[in-house]
């Protein structure tokens, strides 16, 4: 089309469109309604300040409607104002390349395609998130201000202009808009680099003692994981699997956990097994980590990696703090006071550590949910996580269980289990949670079997820099012993509602080490049933996932 002319079409409010743990996630037919992906693109600009000229960073994580989406962005960013975006070239960019680039261009911030770790496909989910100058996920004040834009929307901006060519890289215009298409690995890559010492992982995975595997799940990581792992890094082709990015995942969930990353897990635990295995997710945010035979509960891999930090070039001079989610063990908690060095304690969502990392107070965050990261962005970073793992193992020379098994050796063992309730009617969940409220204020001094309840909390957050307030962020039920039980509610989830508990026991006793965690947390796995009733309530006798 030779004539580009910004067009302002009216419109009318959908309900609904509030973000949850991480931006606003519906399934691909909600999004493809007309003038629904459009609302709420206009609410997030409308919530912006001074963005006339700015840059703003798009990209995806490829899943379905990808496509289709980035080209109704752009084409809105050029009505609204906007001077260039720098936008992945097919649409691409994982969520930690996107934090990447707004900090190293100084964009005004960047939106971000993904529904993470759903699944994808004409039928899946899709999701948007905005993030700010920062680089990380907007903060709750932010994302509230969309949430009320969009309750009262009535026109949106877009230019009448031909789809851009998103798969050649270099420059080109959108009315008076730059639209600059970026290799989605470069600038990441760079950062990894310098991070992390390359050489010595080269030789780690050259010279023919070491083998790893790492599974994209055929989501965003796969261009990422070829170029640093099978070329950069010189591991042999076929390091990679699951790496070419498809629009339903190739039908799994992109999500790194022993359910649903089973072929690594196959891999990993199968004859003439690798040495090392991970996966990320959907949108290259999260980790997991197994070594040969051996699972890494993501709670104690952030404990491990800031106990380690001084190995690794990025993090020689040792950490200013650590951050984890409420739900996270207490595990980062003991490398914390070893070190001398304050650790914090989050809501759920990545959007929480921001500000610590802004103000320098925490140098590595983690969430229990296969998220850890650092500094280096702000949001959690999957093959950071991968590389910091090759980094220690290059260092020591040992293998990841031995690693592990030291670490429960110094600092004991942190038993951690999370159970997932997957589909539950959304009353019958709200039923449940009401239930276990009624019963919170006379719990406390209450026995079960060996275990007295100390406190029974609803979690609530004062932020340390700006003092906002969050609350209701999860049912905390803790022992006198130490061990404790979580409950809450997914806010990532589309359809029905997710329960999630979360077990936790302190272990010192060495020779208890190897316990299989449903057994050493079988305790209180019966104390939440009793508590909560959860077979009555879900309908379900067992969880669909236990990590
Ligand atoms: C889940 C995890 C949380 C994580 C969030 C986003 O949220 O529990 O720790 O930050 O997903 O991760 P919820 O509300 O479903 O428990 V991602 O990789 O989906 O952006
Ligand atoms: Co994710």
């Amino acid at each position: 089309m030779s004539i580009q002319s910004i067009q302002t079409i009216s419109t009318q409010p959908f309900s609904g469109q509030k973000p949850g743990t991480s931006g606003l996630r519906k399934s691909v037919p909600t999004f493809q309604q007309p003038h629904y992906l459009q609302n709420f693109v206009q609410s997030i600009f409308d919530s912006l300040e001074d963005y006339q000229g700015q840059t703003l960073v798009v990209g995806g994580d490829g899943r379905y409607f990808n496509r289709d989406a980035t080209q109704i962005i752009l084409k809105m960013a050029a009505a609204n104002g906007f001077g260039r975006v720098k936008v992945g070239q097919h649409g691409i960019l994982s969520t930690p390349a996107t934090s990447c680039v707004i900090r190293k261009y100084n964009a005004l911030g960047g939106i971000i395609l993904s529904a993470s770790h759903n699944p994808g496909g004409s039928n899946g989910d899709f999701g948007i998130k905005y993030n700010t100058g920062n680089g990380g996920p907007a903060p709750e004040k932010v994302t509230e201000a969309m949430f009320a834009r969009s309750k009262t929307i009535t026109e949106y901006k877009i230019l009448a202009a031909a789809d851009v060519d998103l798969d050649t890289l270099g420059e080109l215009t959108l009315g008076d808009m730059v639209v600059e298409v970026i290799d989605s690995v470069a600038d990441y890559q760079e950062l990894m680099e310098s991070l992390f010492d390359f050489d010595r992982i080269r030789t780690l995975l050259t010279d023919g003692g070491f083998r790893m595997c790492m599974d994209s799940l055929h989501a965003v990581t796969g261009p990422y994981a070829y170029a640093i792992f099978e070329q950069r890094l010189g591991a042999p082709a076929g390091t990679v699997q699951n790496g070419v990015p498809l629009e339903d995942f190739g039908g799994g969930h992109p999500d790194p956990n022993l359910v649903y990353a089973h072929d690594l897990v196959d891999v990993l635990f199968g004859e003439n097994a690798p040495d090392f295995g991970a996966a990320s997710d959907g949108d290259g945010d999260r980790n997991m980590i197994l070594g040969h035979h051996f699972f890494v509960n993501p709670s104690d891999s952030l404990a491990i990696l800031a106990a380690n930090a001084k190995l690794v070039p990025g993090y020689k001079d040792g950490l200013a703090g650590i951050a984890r989610s409420m739900p996270t063990s207490a595990a980062a908690d003991r490398v914390a006071a070893r070190l001398g060095i304050a650790c914090f304690e989050t809501p759920t969502g990545w959007k929480f550590f921001g500000n610590l990392l802004d103000a320098g107070k925490a140098t590595l965050c983690g969430e229990e949910s296969f998220g850890t990261g650092s500094n280096h962005i702000r949001e959690k970073d999957g093959l950071w996580a991968v590389l910091f793992w090759l980094n220690i193992l290059a260092v020591r020379q040992q293998s990841v269980e031995a690693i592990v098994q030291e670490h429960w050796q110094i600092y004991g063992r942190n038993f951690y289990s999370r159970h997932d309730y997957e589909g539950v009617d959304s009353d019958r969940a709200q039923a449940l949670v009401d239930h276990v409220h009624a019963q919170m204020p006379t719990l406390k001094g209450k026995t079960f079997g060996a275990y007295e309840v100390d406190y029974a909390d609803d979690f609530g957050y004062t932020d340390p820099i700006d003092g906002s307030i969050s609350k209701n962020q999860g049912i905390r039920i803790g022992f006198t012993d130490g061990s404790r039980l979580v409950l809450r509610l997914s806010g990532t989830g589309t359809q029905g509602a997710t329960l999630r508990l979360y077990l936790e026991s302190y272990e010192p006793n060495i020779a208890k080490h190897t316990l299989d965690p449903q057994v050493a947390l079988g305790g209180l796995i019966e104390i939440a049933e009793e508590l909560a009733q959860i077979k009555s309530f879900t309908g379900m006798d067992k969880p669909t996932v236990i990590t």
